[in-house]
């Protein structure tokens, strides 16, 4: 499996697979998830909808997928990263649970490529070194069968300078 480093919109990123930095309520917001769903349209909303008829709320760590609208990519799996509260263990394997939880979904979607945006470091506010390193940890220690390729798509410079010293 290779791993890639982009400094991009993920709206923009034609993988099999992109992830949105979601919330709870799966209706949209702000920073990634209001760019995704800006751009992704009324599909990617009304799909958002339909689960949470069906299933409620999405838990923190849990993902779910959609359709990706009028994005480039195939699907969206939308994932719940933590609000950094300062409780380091729990809130580390709450990220951990939605790098691994959107590996497992992309996984049963037959994905090759899939691209994760920094999962809670903007209003979040996780620290953004620590969730760099959790997010690579899992990426690398994920047993792929037909994930190809992931690529970490940054947006801000200190993301990607964290990225870029972590992957080498
Ligand atoms: N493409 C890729 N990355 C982006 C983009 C983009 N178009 N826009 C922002 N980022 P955030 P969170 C980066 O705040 O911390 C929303 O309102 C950004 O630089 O989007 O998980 C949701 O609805 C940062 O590194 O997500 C939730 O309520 C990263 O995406 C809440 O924010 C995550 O920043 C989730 O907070």
């Amino acid at each position: 499996m290779k791993i890639e480093l982009i400094k991009s919109d993920i709206t923009k990123i034609e993988a099999d697979a992109i992830v949105n930095a979601a919330n709870s309520s799966l209706l949209g917001g702000g920073g990634v998830d209001g760019a995704i769903h800006r751009a992704g349209g009324k599909q990617v909303l009304e799909e958002c909808q339909e689960i949470r008829n069906r299933q409620g709320k999405c838990k923190t760590g849990e993902a779910v997928v959609t359709t990706a609208g009028n994005l480039p990519a195939k699907y969206v799996i939308h994932t719940v990263g933590p609000i950094w509260n300062g409780d380091e263990e729990k809130n580390s394997k709450l990220l951990a649970n939605c790098y691994r939880n959107s590996m497992n979904l992309a996984e049963s979607l037959d994905s090759k490529i899939i691209a994760f945006p920094n999962i809670s470091t903007g209003v979040y506010k996780f620290p953004k070194e620590q969730a760099a390193k959790i997010a690579v940890d899992e990426v690398k220690n994920f047993k792929s069968k037909n994930i190809e390729k992931v690529i970490f798509v940054c947006f801000d410079d200190e993301n990607e300078e964290i990225y870029k010293k972590l992957l080498g």
